[in-house]
Order: structure tokens, then sequence, then C-alpha cells
């Protein structure tokens, strides 16, 4: 069943906002379509400015004084979009939304987490395995079903050592300043970092090498322009890495320590102790709307 943006957009029924962002420029509403939830996510682009031929006074459309003092002048504006072909804003829409959706995006208190590997291995591994199913179907989809097959940008179909690299849905794929991709693993035994141990050494470092050389040949950024990182805890339990512009730095948790874990300090702690990931203490920030927090002893023993 396949649905247009303008379609779900027209149909849906706002109910409460989820989210504003001021800092990232960003909105989350909760509503209906067709009486299931939906989410609608909005983000306002930053300014995609075409040196050669920019004119200031082309994209501010009323410009009103508020105030002004010695050499300082600050104002009120409409301001449009610096290029006419770029999109001012993007929309990502979830439907149907299920509870998980709807409490990832509302706003929420954060706690600060040390997970120890007998924390993991009672509570957090159970809990990785009942959110297999159905929430990472968009995963399988794209690995095994074709899906979102056109963006890719490489796809690599070794069973052990493949991956898709595809355009994030975080991206608007115009904006090279927020380029942002997402690398997902075509095999399915990885669920997030405490799966990984010293095999996995060379696998992660022809996935990191693959990576870096097919994004700098696609788009043209150079390798020490990319910010290389998983997440953990990540939204999704099947190995994937992120691949973004180190001068996107509206992601807010996204890319804070607590949540993000570059990808060579991942080799690295494997190259230094075998088990790293399974014998230490990790460390991270959860919101008290994750299903984890849910979990009464989860809790107690943090
Ligand atoms: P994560 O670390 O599991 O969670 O990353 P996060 O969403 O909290 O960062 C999953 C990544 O996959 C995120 O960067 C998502 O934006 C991206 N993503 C999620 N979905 C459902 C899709 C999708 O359907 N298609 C694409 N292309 N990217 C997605």
């Amino acid at each position: 069943m396949e649905h247009s943006p303008e379609e779900l957009i027209g149909n849906f029924q706002f109910q409460r906002i989820l989210k504003n962002d001021p800092k990232e420029k960003t909105l989350v509403l909760l509503g209906l379509i067709d009486n299931k939830d939906a989410i609608v996510f909005l983000e306002k682009s930053h300014f995609n400015v075409d040196q050669g031929s920019f004119k200031v006074g082309d994209i501010i459309k009323e410009i009103r004084l508020i105030n002004n003092n010695d050499v300082y002048f600050w104002s009120s504006a409409l301001i449009e979009h610096s290029l006419p072909e770029a999109p001012s804003g993007k929309v990502n829409i979830i439907y149907p939304a299920t509870e998980t959706h709807i409490k990832k995006y509302e706003e929420q208190k954060i706690h600060y987490i040390t997970e120890t590997p007998e924390m993991y291995a009672t509570y957090v591994k159970p809990y990785i395995e009942s959110m297999k199913g159905d929430r990472i179907k968009w995963v399988y989809n794209i690995l095994f079903h074709g899906k979102e097959s056109e963006t890719f940008v490489y796809h690599d179909k070794d069973p052990d050592n493949g991956f898709v690299l595809l355009p994030d849905m975080k991206w608007d794929k115009v904006n090279m300043d927020s380029l942002y991709l997402c690398c997902i693993v075509n095999r399915c035994d990885i669920s997030s970092i405490r799966d990984l141990n010293s095999s996995h050494i060379s696998f992660l470092e022809n996935l990191k090498k693959k990576i870096i050389t097919i994004t700098c040949t696609t788009y043209s950024i150079k390798a020490d322009e990319l910010r290389v990182f998983v997440h953990y805890q990540p939204s999704y339990y099947h190995l994937h890495i992120h691949v973004v512009n180190l001068m996107h730095q509206g992601l807010g948790n996204g890319i804070a320590a607590g949540r993000a874990i570059l990808l060579d300090d991942v080799i690295e702690n494997l190259r230094l102790v075998s088990d790293y990931y399974q014998v230490r203490n990790l460390n991270y920030f959860l919101g008290e709307n994750h299903g984890l927090w849910a979990i009464e002893g989860f809790r107690e023993a943090n």
C-alpha cells in the first residue's frame, strides 16, 4: 500500500506537538490519518548558497528594523530559500506510527546509564530480541526486497561482507553540508556493538575502507570531512553505520557523546581487547520513553 506525501499530509488531523526544537528548527507533530496514529516531522533546511551568484537581497523579501545601536542593526525578515531549486524544508512522515515511534520522537527526560555486562545479559539482550520483528522491516526491505534500490549508492551482495550504502532518510539528498548516508550490512547476526569481537576487525576495516572510498568518489567530499559512527543504543538492532558530513552539526543527540561511537574507535578497541564490547560497562544516555527504561530491573540495576 503506497501513499503519496500530499495525500498523507492532506488527511493528517493534528492532535498534539510531540517536540518543537528551536535550535534544530524541527517540529514533530502527532495526529491521525484514517484513524491511525501518524507522525509528521518538519525540519527547516539550512541555507544552501551558491557562492558564485549569491545576492542576499534576492532572498530577503521583507526586512523590518527591530533596533540599532552604533554599528549594530537587528531586524526581522521574511527570508526565502537561498537557491530557488533547493528545498527549504524536509518533511518526514511515519504512518501508521507505533507507540514506540511516538515515544521515540516525544520530548522526554533523559538519564545517564552505565550498562554492565550483567545488565546487558539480563535485560538488554532479551529486549533487543523482542524488538526485532516488524521494527526492522524497513531494513530487510532494503537488503532483500529492493526497496529504495533506486537510491543505492552502492550494493555489495556478498552475504558475509556485503552491505548497502544509501541516503539516510534524514538527508534531503540535495544539501551537501548535511550529507547523511546509512550503511546497512547484509549479515543479520550483529545487532549492536555488544555483538562485536576481534574476529570482526577485518570485516569492519573493509567496510570502513569501502564506505569512505565510495562516498568520496560519489560526492565531492574528502575522507577527513566525514564522521563515520555507530550508535549505542541504536534505534534499530541490525548493524548499520552512519556516514555524515562533519559540517552537519544540527543532529542534536545523534552525534553526542553518550550515543555516537566512531567506527575507528570501535575497531581500535577491538584491536586492543578481543572481547572489549562483552566485558566492559557501556555508558550512554537514554530517554525515559525508551523500552529499556520501562524495565524496572534495568532501572534499579543502573
Ligand atoms: P539508529 O542509530 O538505529 O537510530 O539509526 P536513530 O534513528 O535514532 O539515529 C538508524 C538510521 O536509519 C537513522 O539515521 C535513520 O534516519 C535511518 N533510517 C530509518 N529508517 C526507518 C529508514 C528508512 O526507511 N530508509 C532510510 N534510507 N533510512 C532510514
